[in-house]
């Protein structure tokens, strides 16, 4: 190498985890991670509601180069998962590169010298040759504006920023939010609730999984015995996960199979007509992100549960009133609201070339060539940005193969061939373009809002299977981008 590049990563959760592991392992250890959070693993780090469970299996939610034999349940908690990248950072030697509660609030392009200025939050000012910003999707908590909430005498809590001191046994509970958030929440809550109310606004599919099942300890024994078993079953999962994303982008007998599953499972444990018309979506399953689990009909079933599909009107100091006049007594609110799911690196305010700032660049709603590269943002990339995977490929496996790409970059960016890379605008559109008809035919498009959608309509997703993500990150294309 020519030159020692001065790198920063912006985030410590599980992309920032994979990317600075990659950089590592290919000899770029000039790098310090800058992490807004007193801890690593980001969504893992800020979400620790009761009930929270990784909605994937565990032994495919988690990186290629650090599989776990020892799980503890095939879908594992957000404690263990939380831990587990605690471990990685740990077992790598990666704790020296990273900076806690350090937010970015401003990264500035400097023309002349091909170098970014990265400003954090206590004032201090960083230089580096490339910057990447791995921060995340589901990181914004939503808080929708509701009449009278101020009013309401209560605690009122984000399930993204849960507070450990909110009593909520032997309480009266409402849970706002249908999505695999508020389905885990109201599950975990309901057996020591004084009563719970599940505000639904537009009820979810919920496919029955054993989502509490240990994973069997001889398992574990065999897989760290025979790690090239462990290593085959991942790769297993890995490829059965190519049937997900074949039933959510392409129509087939497949994806109707699956549609047809999530309608059992809702008629075969609610045997009730009324309270199982209440529960039925008017849209298809999987159109938005499939909730999974085996205990929240159940739960919703018990005395002391009520599932509400009326609108909220109001909040007022002792509960929340719906649209059909009703008040509910209500001690302890908890959001299951969601997240903007498209804000990306921002609030933090960045200046490209020729001083445009994402803000301007984004205008129309996030947009990035395969994932990971804007237009007229020359040194900086992307992991996990705009269209990735979230529902269907994992994320672990997107997050490293977009490291691996990007390392292409740095070496070439080390040798001194070039000082500057950015993509055209002309290779971003055409990918937009390909995204935009491939998104066609998925089920994403059948029909239903949800947060895959963009406030301008589009849908920010992968639409296109593993291979052809394999295929477009495996090496860059010269002629999709300007060097100098
Ligand atoms: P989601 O899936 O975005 O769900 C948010 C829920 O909150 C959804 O049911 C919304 O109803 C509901 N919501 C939002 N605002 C309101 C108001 N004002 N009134 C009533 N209901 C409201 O977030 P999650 O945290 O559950 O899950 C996010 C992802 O994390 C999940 O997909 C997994 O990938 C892991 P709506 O459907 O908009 O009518």
């Amino acid at each position: 190498m020519n030159r020692e590049l001065r790198i920063v990563i912006v985030g410590a959760g599980m992309a920032g985890i994979a990317t600075a592991y990659t950089f590592t392992q290919a000899g770029f250890t000039n790098l310090t991670i800058l992490e807004k959070g007193s801890d690593v693993g980001g969504v893992w780090h800020w979400n620790r509601y009761p009930g929270l469970t990784c909605d994937v299996p565990s032994q495919i939610y988690q990186f290629s180069f650090a599989p776990k034999p020892d799980w503890g349940h095939l879908w594992a908690s957000g404690t263990e998962i939380q831990q587990y990248h605690r471990d990685v950072v740990e077992r790598f030697g990666l704790q020296r590169y990273l900076r806690f509660d350090t937010e970015v609030t401003e990264m500035r392009y400097d023309t002349a010298d091909c170098t970014w200025s990265v400003t954090t939050g206590a004032g201090d000012t960083l230089t580096a040759d490339v910057v990447v910003c791995a921060t995340g999707v589901l990181h914004h908590p939503f808080v929708p504006d509701v009449a009278g909430m101020d009013s309401f005498q209560g605690p009122i809590v984000h399930t993204a920023s849960w507070d450990p001191d909110v009593v909520t046994a032997g309480r009266r509970i409402a849970v706002i939010g249908t999505g695999s958030t508020g389905v885990q929440v109201v599950s975990a809550l309901q057996p020591d609730a004084e009563a719970i109310t599940h505000f639904a606004r537009s009820p979810q599919w919920i496919l029955w999984a054993p989502m509490g099942l240990r994973q069997p300890k001889v398992l574990a024994r065999m897989m760290r015995r025979w790690p090239a078993l462990h290593d085959a079953a991942y790769r297993r999962l890995l490829w059965a996960s190519g049937i997900l994303a074949d039933i959510v982008t392409k129509p087939s007998w497949r994806r109707t199979l699956v549609q047809s599953y999530a309608r059992w499972s809702l008629r075969f444990q609610i045997r009730d007509p009324r309270l199982r018309a209440e529960l039925t979506p008017d849209y298809q399953p999987l159109c938005k992100r499939q909730v999974v689990s085996g205990s929240y009909y159940r739960a919703i079933t018990r005395p002391n549960a009520r599932l509400v599909t009326d609108r909220i009107d109001a909040f007022t100091a002792t509960g929340i009133r719906t649209t059909s006049g009703e008040h509910h007594d209500i001690d302890v609110v908890v959001l299951a609201t969601g997240f903007q799911a498209h804000n990306y690196m921002r609030p933090m305010r960045i200046v490209g070339r020729d001083a445009m700032t994402l803000d301007d660049a984004w205008v129309k709603g996030p947009r990035a060539y395969r994932m990971t590269a804007i237009p007229g943002f020359p040194n900086l990339f992307t992991v996990l940005g705009p269209n990735s995977p979230t529902g269907s490929i994992p994320l672990q496996y997107s997050a490293e193969l977009t490291a691996r790409y990007i390392v292409k970059w740095l070496r070439r960016l080390a040798a001194g061939e070039v000082t500057a890379v950015e993509v055209t605008e002309s290779a971003t559109d055409e990918f937009n373009a390909a995204v935009a008809e491939a998104l066609g035919p998925t089920v994403w498009n059948t029909g239903c809002n949800s947060w895959y959608f963009t406030d301008n309509g589009t849908i920010d997703l992968w639409p296109f299977d593993r291979a052809t993500l394999t295929d477009m990150l495996s090496e860059p294309d010269p002629a999709h981008y300007r060097t100098a």
